[in-house]
């Protein structure tokens, strides 16, 4: 089953029915309240491609007055690389800040992409939905996306307010890239799938596939030339290794269809790139644990973003280690690093869930909530940049 397009197909009153403890069937399958921990026996089936695809000309069909849908590229297997833009008078360039919303850096990582189809579904069908009370207990709209149980019932953020929605919407530009890497989605392995031609493309023959997107991005690309063992080089050279940095910076289609769209827009604000797992919030700086001068601002925007979906915001990466330039967990080439260095942007990695792609519906359709939350505070945050 599939939640995010079950979803659509019922009105918001199902989820209404879903965060209440009431067992709902949805598409023949039982799953209980977000705030239990009840497991269903069903398993959860994720997005393909050529599922998003679908839901993505749906959508654009369905409500040309907000979204607009184009391809910023074409991946080596000739797939395109959606972007959805949601935003009132969608198709003109207007004087709003943007936020970007990227998915599937990593082909194996399905929530990543899983969240931001749900995310468009739902945010779309609520901005033509009267504000209600979701949770028909006598109020309206008196639970919004905070993270806070606000009207001391039990259950955290089941109605919330549909105008708000409308409000961000009409404001904003919510720029989605929900499949950075669909081939490496289909392929359902983290690089995309670009043959080798083994040591710096010198061999005659296809050595291997693929290169970590998350290595190739522009920002202190020489760096681990000349500290080779604080960044693992013979590790990100070697092609056939799964953090393969690829020939050179943005030697790929989908690092360079991101680089050129963020480029032609002058008005991105904010961006989250979804990843799992960890349940943790990164910000830069991604190969060094120095703060950057922003080091407060992030502060504020992750601390605000992990109080809605309870994360872990991380200040200085993993183990929370301070180190100059770090022996571990330190990443040259990530997207976070260079839309912040080249672009001015504030980027933050969410790392989704507790394992990489869970499939029990009801711990989906929970990360699928939280982070409607977090990607609508984004948006209303990115006024005050
Ligand atoms: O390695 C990555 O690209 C990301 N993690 S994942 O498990 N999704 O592959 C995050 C990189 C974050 N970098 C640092 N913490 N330095
Ligand atoms: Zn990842």
């Amino acid at each position: 089953m599939n939640i995010a397009t079950n979803h659509s197909k019922f009105t918001m009153f199902s989820v209404v029915f879903l965060l209440c403890s009431q067992a709902l069937i949805l598409g023949g399958v039982s799953v209980s309240s977000h705030n239990n921990s009840v497991s269903s026996s069903e398993t959860y089936e994720y997005h393909t491609y050529d599922s998003m695809t679908d839901a993505l000309l749906n959508l654009s069909e369905k409500y040309p007055d907000i979204v607009h849908l184009e391809s910023i590229g074409t991946t080596y297997e000739g797939r395109s690389i959606w972007l959805m833009k949601v935003s009132k008078n969608p198709k003109s360039v207007e004087n709003e800040p943007a936020v970007l919303l990227m998915g599937a850096h990593h082909g194996n990582e399905k929530p990543s992409f899983e969240s931001l189809i749900f995310f468009l579904e739902y945010v779309c069908e609520a901005y033509y939905e009267e504000n209600f009370d979701s949770d028909e207990d006598g109020f309206i709209d008196e639970d919004d996306f905070n993270g806070i149980d606000d009207d001391n019932d039990g259950l955290i953020d089941e109605d919330p307010s549909e105008s708000r929605i409308r409000d961000i919407i009409d404001s904003t530009e919510i720029l989605v890239i929900p499949m950075v890497n669909p081939d490496g989605v289909e392929f359902d392995w983290r690089k995309n799938r670009e043959p080798n031609y083994g040591w710096f493309g010198t061999a005659d023959q296809i050595t291997s596939y693929g290169v970590d997107l998350n290595r190739n991005y522009d920002y202190l690309w020489y760096l681990p030339y000349a500290l080779p063992m604080h960044y693992m080089l013979p590790f990100i050279i070697n092609d056939q290794s799964w953090n393969y940095r690829g020939e050179h910076a943005f030697s790929e289609i989908e690092t360079q269809s991101v680089r050129d769209f963020v480029q032609s827009q002058d008005n991105i604000k904010i961006s989250l790139s979804y990843h799992t797992y960890s349940e943790v919030i990164l910000y830069p700086w991604m190969h060094t644990s120095l703060s950057t001068p922003d080091e407060g601002m992030f502060i504020s925007i992750g601390h605000n973003m992990s109080q809605i979906d309870g994360y872990e915001l991380l200040n200085h990466g993993w183990s929370g280690r301070e180190y100059i330039i770090p022996r571990f967990g330190g990443t040259i080439g990530t997207s976070e690093n260079w839309l912040y260095a080249t672009q001015g942007i504030f980027s933050f990695t969410m790392e989704l869930c507790r394992t990489r792609a869970p499939t029990d519906p009801e711990v989906v359709f929970d990360y699928c909530w939280k982070h409607v939350g977090v990607n609508l505070y984004v948006a209303q945050r990115s006024h005050q940049l």
